[in-house]
């Protein structure tokens, strides 16, 4: 058969592409480098990580990882660089600062964005040196995410939700599958459980090990109120508030059936789990406990209670059900955090009430270490037959 005149034409057009790629340069030609400038980030076996960032023309070039920023140095042929001490296995993020401008490593495809920005950190993965790490990409079975959208008729714009289905998901398996309801923080967007959190790598993981149920895990949009995060002070408590409020009904009115329609989940409260950090672990608290009919297991991690107002606990009038009505409640703050303080006045009160609860206090600040792991030990407490 004769190749069609446009299929030609597209052949003609690659290979032209592909001989502009590996042709030397000649002055006037044009010519395309797939190479990046630089290898950046590189790890040696002793956990030490090296960053680089070619720019010759920059004044000052700094790295930002938690602390104060660092210097770089330059070397002769414009490249900034900067080797750390060897670090403990563990996902790090960092950014340049490139003459006063913060930016990703532009290297690293490995990145975190933030909500409505082109942004991000970088992340770094130092390994686990005796076995991997448990959001470590092991070679195990993989689940699958997708990506929805919709039009929120509720909200009044179009937003994602990101769907985790384990590996082998069966929708015709006798019995549904539970799902997790997992929400993200402040700056963040539906995609960062699994861009910065690794959920479903340790979802993969833990499955695989026998510790984990199989379980689906939804990641929706946490914004009640979408343009919130570009006012000032994050638009103040009041608006915080109505975000919680408009957020909780998107939850419960759009994307809760949606899943019930679109998988093969279990539709009463022993198959929903809902769970979230900061921002979202208040979301999850507060949807949680005054929802014990749609929800029989609550997680909160580093949960943002100040967002609930000065008396956080007045937020929870039905907390006397907990007791005979959740299967878990689960709390996590580390002590290093800035929200330890108002977390530890919510778990006294909880004590106080006397409410059973996990409460899970751990060396560390406000970070995405501290996340993925506390994800690594609540799932395998979700959903175990008794
Ligand atoms: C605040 C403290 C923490 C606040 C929000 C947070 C908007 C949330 C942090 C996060 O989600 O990481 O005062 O007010």
């Amino acid at each position: 058969m004769k190749p069609s005149g446009a299929l030609t034409a597209a052949c003609l057009c690659l290979a032209a592409l592909v001989a502009a790629a590996m042709a030397p340069s000649r002055a006037g030609a044009q010519t395309l480098n797939f190479a990046p400038a630089v290898q950046s980030p590189v790890v040696s076996a002793d956990g030490r990580v090296t960053l680089r960032l070619k720019a010759p023309n920059a004044q000052s070039v700094m790295v930002r990882r938690g602390g104060a920023p660092q210097a770089m140095t330059k070397g002769p042929d414009g490249v900034w660089s900067i080797t750390t001490e060897p670090l403990a296995p563990n996902i790090y993020h960092y950014n340049f600062i490139l003459d006063g401008l913060v930016i990703p490593d532009p290297s690293n495809p490995d990145i975190k964005l933030i909500y409505r920005n082109g942004g991000g950190d970088s992340m770094v993965l130092v390994p686990g040196r005796n076995g991997p790490m448990p959001w470590e990409r092991q070679n195990v079975p993989r689940g699958a995410v997708a990506r929805h959208s919709y039009q929120s008729a509720l909200i009044g714009d179009d937003r994602d939700y990101y769907v985790y289905t384990p590996p082998g998901y069966d929708p015709a398996r006798p019995q549904p599958y539970p799902v997790l309801y997992l929400l993200h923080g402040i700056i963040d967007d539906a995609r960062a459980w699994t861009m910065a959190g690794k959920a479903d790598v340790i979802l993969d993981n833990l499955v695989a090990q026998g510790r984990a149920q199989p379980m689906i895990m939804v990641n929706p949009l946490g914004y009640g109120v979408p343009d919130m995060m570009l006012r000032p002070g994050l638009g103040g408590r009041e608006m915080q508030r109505e975000n919680h409020v408009k957020f909780e009904q998107a939850l419960l009115s759009e994307i809760i059936p949606a899943i019930e329609r679109q998988y093969h989940v279990g539709r009463d409260r022993e198959h929903r789990a809902i769970a979230g950090l900061s921002m979202g672990g208040a979301q999850a608290l507060l949807i949680g406990l005054n929802h014990m009919d749609t929800f029989s297991y609550v997680g909160g991690f580093s949960s943002a209670m100040v967002m609930l107002g000065p008396n956080p606990q007045d937020r929870f009038p039905r907390i006397a059900d907990a007791n005979a009505r959740l299967r878990l409640l689960w709390l996590a703050c580390g002590r290093e955090d800035f929200l330890y303080e108002p977390n530890r006045r919510f778990m006294n009160w909880l004590e106080t009430s006397s409410v059973r609860y996990s409460r899970v206090e751990t060396p560390g600040a406000h970070t995405w270490m501290i996340w993925r792991q506390n994800l690594v030990d609540f799932t395998p407490l979700l959903f175990q037959r008794r």
